[in-house]
């Protein structure tokens, strides 16, 4: 299996407002198709004020720029009948400022008291999490638009175990928990509640955001299913720079036990594009070829398969979702135009049409995604016999009676299957 990170508002526009939409990736189905890829995640659908949707106005609701439930209903009859799967990003942690919860249920929310200190700020960047209201503080970790839910009271754990019934209702096959480590302050807790999260949604397939240690990452993979594989994703990017297999052999050596519980990755959303770190072809398509040999679930970020480039910077998030290229002018029908592409630029060689024309990334990479198909065994494969030595990273895939040994050398770039 492997899964197509979708970012709705870049990636197709089905009824010519130039906004990506649901109806633009109905008509996108030949393109998944051609990559061989079997499901997508979609970041969040719902409604909300803000370009990437991670605040959420109505947890029922379909943001009308990307269509209404009879489109989202279409798109899961389309997926299905393609035998493709769809997660949904679902951000539980903090909803939009302007949720009506907000307004109307303070006590879904959390507020400071006396002995709260005010200035706390995120560990991991020094951001202020209270922001002041006329209502007093409240605690909102992703900023003051994006308040926290108050896990605490019993009635917005029933409101969460809803809105995962209610989408799962709908044939969403799974989720991405967006956040997943923030819920409650606390690892035990959180696992506690994703777990009944998880028993309601009845499994699926469903998989935690939590950027953190991999024994963390793990805990979390047990309890929902899955995690996203931060270690190899960092790890594999610095080998690949710095030609040097120690950086993702260490990587490899702390997850081999659980690498079948991850999403691997090489980028998404909320970083800098793979092309960017990684300008040389010959080097991207050696990192594709670790990522589609790698045991779990790989994932591409939309656009990656055509190297386009973006530069991630958290004041201007939007700078790695540029329009993706359909055409090498980006203005053709299907184009995106809510924004004007930063790194992904016309006429640069980007598009899928130039691409297939031309033998380009896409078609190279192509190869690698056909093996991966042909070999899906490996999703679910042990990963063993790993070493490195003198610039080269050598490890074993194997199930049963298949077994693939990978080398990989990071002088030439070059991959051996054995
Ligand atoms: C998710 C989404 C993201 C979204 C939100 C909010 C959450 O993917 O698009 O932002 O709905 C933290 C959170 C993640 C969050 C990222 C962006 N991602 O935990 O849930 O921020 C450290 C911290 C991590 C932290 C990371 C960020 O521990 O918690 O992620 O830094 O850089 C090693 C360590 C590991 C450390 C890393 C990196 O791996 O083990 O602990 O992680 O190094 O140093 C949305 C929008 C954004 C907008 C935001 C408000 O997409 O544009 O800004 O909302």
């Amino acid at each position: 299996m492997i899964v197509y990170e979708v970012f709705i508002r870049s990636f197709k526009d089905g009824n010519g407002d130039g906004i990506g939409d649901l109806k633009g990736i109905i008509d996108s189905m030949d393109y998944f198709e051609y990559l061989g890829v079997d499901a997508l995640w979609l970041t969040p659908i719902f409604s909300s004020p803000s370009f990437h949707g991670y605040d959420v106005a109505d947890y029922y609701s379909i943001n009308p720029l990307y269509g209404d439930m009879t489109d989202f209903e279409n798109l899961i009859n389309v997926l299905h009948k393609r035998g493709m799967k769809l997660i949904i990003d679902l951000p539980l942690n903090h909803t939009s400022i302007l949720n009506r919860w907000f307004l109307e249920r303070p006590d879904y929310y959390i507020w400071a008291d006396e002995n709260t200190d005010v200035n706390e700020t995120r560990p991991w960047d020094n951001i202020p999490v209270w922001h002041a209201s006329g209502r007093g503080y409240y605690k909102g970790t992703f900023g003051r638009c994006f308040p926290d839910l108050n896990y605490n009271n019993p009635e917005v754990v029933s409101q969460a175990f809803d809105i995962v019934r209610f989408w799962r209702g709908k044939g969403v096959d799974g989720f991405r928990f967006d956040a997943a480590k923030h819920i409650y302050d606390d690892h035990e807790k959180n696992l506690k509640f994703w777990k009944k999260v998880v028993e309601g949604a009845k499994t699926g397939l469903n998989v935690a955001e939590v950027w953190d240690a991999p024994y963390v990452m793990e805990r979390y993979a047990d309890v929902v299913g899955y995690s996203f594989n931060f270690t190899v994703f960092g790890a594999l990017r610095k080998s690949v720079i710095e030609k040097n297999p120690l950086p993702l052999y260490e990587a490899l050596l702390l997850v081999k036990d659980s690498i079948s519980k991850y999403f691997n990755f090489l980028s998404n959303h909320d970083v800098t594009r793979l092309a960017s770190d990684i300008p040389g072809e010959k080097e991207r398509l050696f990192a594709f070829g670790i990522l589609l040999t790698l045991p779990g679930v790989p994932v591409i970020f939309y656009g990656d398969e055509l190297g386009m480039p973006g530069v991630y910077d958290p004041y201007s998030p939007e700078d790695v979702v540029d329009p993706f290229p359909w055409t090498e002018d980006m203005c053709a029908s299907g184009g995106t135009r809510w924004k004007s592409p930063k790194f992904a630029r016309p006429y640069h060689g980007y598009s899928v049409i130039y691409q297939k024309q031309n033998e380009g990334f896409l078609t190279k990479i192509k190869d690698w995604l056909d093996f991966r198909r042909r070999e899906s065994w490996i999703n679910t494969a042990n990963l063993t016999e790993i070493y490195q030595n003198e610039g080269k990273l050598v490890y074993t895939i194997s199930k049963e009676e298949k077994s693939i040994k990978v080398s990989l050398d990071f002088q030439s770039f070059g991959i051996t299957l054995s």
